[in-house]
This record gives structure tokens, sequence and C-alpha cells, in this order.
């Protein structure tokens, strides 16, 4: 995503400014080593290039960005849970508006935290008091931590996804090592399944990899690299490409879309809201995700 267009808003630093894009405002870092931009509808990081790399991060062309739908693509914030076990899918936070918490910066980078807390309408989906930070570190890797503390007075439990598109050349020439054997399938009503952990994708897929190892490694042939995932606090990480059909299906996404993007996400899975992870009052949890260019 071009984030250099955009018209600025305020300066917070040489390296940070607020722009808008329609209606909503991006937190837009350029810094020596890289270019990110994280808008505040759903914490949403919307790009991340490296110096001299392309973006890593796949957004849609036709992702609506009015302040009212999550944008498509990115890293949606999945919370406080993953998938369609409530509504809305995948939880309130990746439409919730986030609070500018801080930004710091130095020669190797920039990290800007976000904040959210309960309000009277995640309340009225979720009746839980809580406190999420998102911190963004954007150097020559970026990494994403989402983190939430319980502050109600009684437990609570919560399931979630950084839900992250990569940019890919072409998803047909893309290689995807290191999911594990192990995966829940989607597209077989979550039965458990056996398969190899590299695939070449020819089809729609959306699957919960249950045993990945900690580095996913993305070998993309047409842009010529090969993209590192690293997650920390998951118990899982999902594969997920719509593929023609699917992307045709979907209006906010161009029909051919599904050819350059590939979801890898950092997943803390349940399959429901009183199986996910449990915080009692005072605790907290960190759910990452880190990309690197190899
Ligand atoms: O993470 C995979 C998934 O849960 C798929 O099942 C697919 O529906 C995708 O997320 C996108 O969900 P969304 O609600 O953004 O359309």
């Amino acid at each position: 995503m071009n984030l250099h267009t955009l018209p600025a808003l305020t300066v917070l630093s040489d390296n940070v400014t607020i722009v808008e894009k329609d209606g909503v405002k991006i937190v837009r870092v350029i810094h020596e080593k890289a270019t990110a931009g994280i808008a505040l509808h759903g914490g949403h990081v919307v790009s991340f290039q490296p110096k001299g790399q392309d973006d890593l991060i796949w957004m849609s062309e036709q992702a609506n960005f009015n302040g009212e739908a999550a944008l498509r693509g990115g890293i949606p914030i999945c919370w406080p849970w993953f998938g369609r076990i409530a509504a809305p899918a995948h939880g309130f936070a990746r439409n919730s508006q986030w609070t500018l918490v801080e930004h710091r910066e130095n020669e190797q980078g920039v990290i800007v935290s976000l904040g959210l807390e309960q309000n009277e309408s995640t309340l009225a989906v979720w009746p839980h008091k809580f406190q999420a930070r998102l911190n963004v570190e954007i150097a020559e890797t970026l990494k994403v931590t989402l983190e939430v503390v319980n502050t109600d007075d009684k437990a609570w439990t919560f399931s979630g996804a950084l839900h992250t598109y990569l940019n890919v050349g072409d998803i047909r020439e893309t290689k995807t090592t290191g999911m594990g054997a192990e995966y829940i399938d989607g597209l077989q009503d979550a039965k458990v399944c056996q398969g190899g952990d590299s695939l070449v994708l020819t089809d729609t897929i959306d699957r919960v990899y249950t045993q990945p190892e900690s580095v996913i490694a993305v070998n993309d042939e047409k842009l010529q690299r090969t993209l590192l995932v690293e997650n920390q606090g998951h118990n899982s990480a999902v594969l997920w490409n719509p593929w023609a059909e699917g992307a045709q299906g979907m209006g906010d996404m161009q029909d051919d879309g599904y050819l350059t993007m590939l979801c890898v996400e950092s997943t803390l899975h349940a399959p429901s809201i009183e199986t996910g992870k449990t915080l009692q009052p005072g605790e907290c949890h960190q759910l990452t995700t880190s990309l690197a260019v190899k």
C-alpha cells in the first residue's frame, strides 16, 4: 500500500505522521530502516516495507476504509475470539477504534503502541473488562505483539489471532514450509488430518496447524525472496487462501487478489468461547508475530 501519497493530518516526529485514507486515520512511519502504516481503525497494520523490499503485507485494492467494516488485508487483530464461534466473526477488536498511546524511535526503528479498553459496544457483545495494548516494532523486521490484561474482578476466557495477509508474487509459485504435520481442516468440518508440512497451493485452503515449527518459511519464487514468520504465545498457525471462487464471493477483494496473498496467522485457537484460554483478574497474555525477509 502506498502510504506516501496520503494527506498528512499531524506530524508527531521526524519519522511518525498521522495520515488519512478516506475516513480512517493511519499512523505512518517513514524510517531509514522501513516504512509502515497502522490504522487506528482495528489497530490494523496495513503496510510494512523494509528498505529496498516490496511490501511484506498484502492489502486488498477494494478494502473498505470507511471506518465501519474490518479492513481486508494487512494484519487484522482477531480478538477476543478467533473465527465464527460467536458474533461478530473474529471478535470486535479488528473493527474497533484504537487509541495511539505512544511512539518511540531511534536509529534502529520505531515502536508504535495502540490501546483498546472495554466500552459500551464491546460490553454488549462480551461482558468483560480488559485492557489491550498493541505494540508494533518497525525495524528491519516487523514485530507485532497483542498484550491483553484482565482488568475485571472475575476470570474470562478468550482466543484470537494475528491474521497476517502476506504479499507474495504468485501464490502458485510460493512454497510454505514449517507448518507441521497435523491440521484441523476448515473445509472438512474441522476434521483432524495429517499431511506434509511443505505446500505449494493449487486450490483454496483453510487449516489450523496444531504443531507448527517455530519458524514458518514462505519461499516466493516470483519475488525471489523468503519470508520468515515467527510466532509466540500461540497454540497453532492458520494457513488461508480463498482461491478464485472465494475471492469472487468477497465484496472487498478483487477477483484475482488471491493470486498475490497468503494468510499465515499466529493463532490461539479454541473450538468455542468457553474452551479458550483463561485469564484470572490481573493476569495478562501476549500473542506475537514477527516477519522478516531472508
Ligand atoms: O483465518 C481463516 C478464516 O477464519 C477463514 O475461515 C476465512 O473466512 C478468513 O478467516 C476470513 O474471514 P473474514 O471474516 O475476514 O472474511
